[in-house]
């Protein structure tokens, strides 16, 4: 495949916008190649500049689960634009999608609509710092909740529970109240209860991660980690911008039947549009303003024309039940995948749950970010590219997740299993 045309249009964007993107892993930086650049995308596919074709695993980050330019979902956005984009003033249509979070989620009884799942997760945590008049939250090491200052904090010294920025520009003193544990390890969240318990305002978690690859939870984690939080009068927040919507209409929480306090919710309730969903108890939602005293705001919090793509997106979602044959056609994609690969003899991890897959260059299980650290990010590269250039676009990091859409059908699967087919390692 030729670039040329994306390879001028990254050098005009680094002109003008910092790194030539505008969210940091779409520079390709870590699968060592140039972004692509991307003229129109429908169904399972992606066309770049050059004329390229793609089938799309990555799926936007996610949102995509019926396909790019799903055509009722354009039709609803076009209405609602014939009306005009944004008043700033109350819709009827924020309600029925409140009301479809509300329906599909049974520990969720009011919601706040923002523009992001970084806007969700900042609400989320403020709520919870008010309602319980505690500070410190605690954060597993390889989850990611968005560019939240107090989020963006990695393992600091001793035992990694003291939280030190992981980025320029967060004070420190901003990353104190931020404790980190390792994915899947109880007995660090025990330590840390036992060491701040009164301290604590709340646990978040993506229920299952996405963010260092995708790593499902132990068997009865979760459940010990909403006992700890109602031991210690802290909230439980599940970030399910990832999987709501994804693993099944209510998300993890309904699939393994445990209910958080607080849910974020972002990307596939958008339906490519830019938004984000903080919802829970109606005893903790009330507090948020004007209700109550929790100040959280947004120009265009809940806009008209987002909220159609999303009332759109969860309607075919609630009518198609599309999740069985989601999970059957990625357990299909995954398993021809592993048997070329152990046929090659190279040495790989997947990691799947419904229709979110990670394959990783890795020969130990991946239960939490070392695991996952230990992958081989060059053979990842290798791999990202070698598909590429065979018409398959993957995520471009080792560490994120790949999704399938009601779009992908199996010739689309076979085509992929045959690109994989072809990969040499070097
Ligand atoms: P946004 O602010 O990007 O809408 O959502 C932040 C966020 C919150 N919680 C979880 C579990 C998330 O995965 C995300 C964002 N996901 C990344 C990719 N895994 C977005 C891609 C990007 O940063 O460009």
């Amino acid at each position: 495949m030729q670039n040329r045309k994306s390879a001028q249009l990254f050098k005009n964007a680094k002109k003008v916008i910092p790194g030539g993107v505008n969210s940091p892993v779409r520079a390709f930086q870590s699968v060592g190649a140039k972004p692509i650049f991307i003229e129109k995308a429908k169904g399972p596919f992606l066309y770049d500049e050059d004329g390229n074709r793609y089938i799309d695993y990555c799926l936007s980050w996610g949102p995509m689960i019926l396909g790019h330019a799903n055509k009722t979902v354009l039709s609803e956005v076009k209405q609602a634009m014939a009306k005009g984009t944004s008043y700033g003033i109350p819709t009827c249509q924020e309600t029925q999608l409140a009301e479809m979070v509300v329906e599909a989620f049974p520990a969720i009884d009011k919601v706040r609509l923002v523009s992001s799942g970084t806007e969700a997760v900042m609400t989320a945590i403020r709520l919870a710092r008010g309602v319980t008049e505690r500070d410190m939250v605690i954060k597993f090491i390889g989850c990611y909740h968005g560019h939240v200052d107090h989020m963006l904090v990695s393992a600091g010294s001793g035992l990694m529970t003291l939280g030190a920025p992981s980025s320029p520009g967060v004070p420190r003193d901003f990353a104190k109240n931020t404790l980190l544990a390792p994915y899947n390890n109880v007995e660090a969240v025990e330590k840390l209860f036992a060491k701040y318990a009164d301290r604590i305002a709340a646990v978040i978690i993506e229920p299952v991660a996405g963010n260092m690859g995708t790593v499902p939870p132990k068997p009865g984690f979760l459940k010990k980690l909403r006992s700890l939080c109602t031991k210690n009068k802290s909230l439980l927040i599940f970030d399910e911008v990832i999987s709501g919507f994804r693993l099944g209409f209510g998300g993890v929480q309904t699939l393994m039947n445990i209910k958080p306090d607080l849910t974020t919710l972002g990307k596939i309730i958008g339906g490519g549009f830019p938004i984000g969903a903080v919802g829970g108890k109606a005893s903790i939602m009330k507090k948020l303003s004007p209700e109550g005293t929790v100040y959280q705001a947004g120009t265009l919090s809940g806009n008209p024309v987002c909220v159609a793509a999303g009332l759109a997106t969860l309607s075919q979602l609630k009518k198609q039940n599309p999740y069985p044959k989601l999970e059957s056609m990625t357990e299909c994609l995954c398993g021809g995948i592993t048997q070329t690969l152990s046929a090659k003899g190279i040495e790989h991890q997947i990691n799947r749950i419904g229709s979110m897959f990670t394959l990783f260059f890795n020969d130990i299980e991946i239960t939490d970010y070392d695991s996952a650290a230990k992958s081989d990010t060059d053979r990842y590269g290798q791999y990202f590219r070698h598909m590429l250039e065979c018409g398959v676009y993957l995520p471009p990091s080792q560490f994120e997740a790949n999704f399938l859409s009601t779009a992908h059908t199996e010739r689309h699967l076979e085509k992929t299993l045959a690109a994989a087919k072809k990969f040499r390692v070097r």
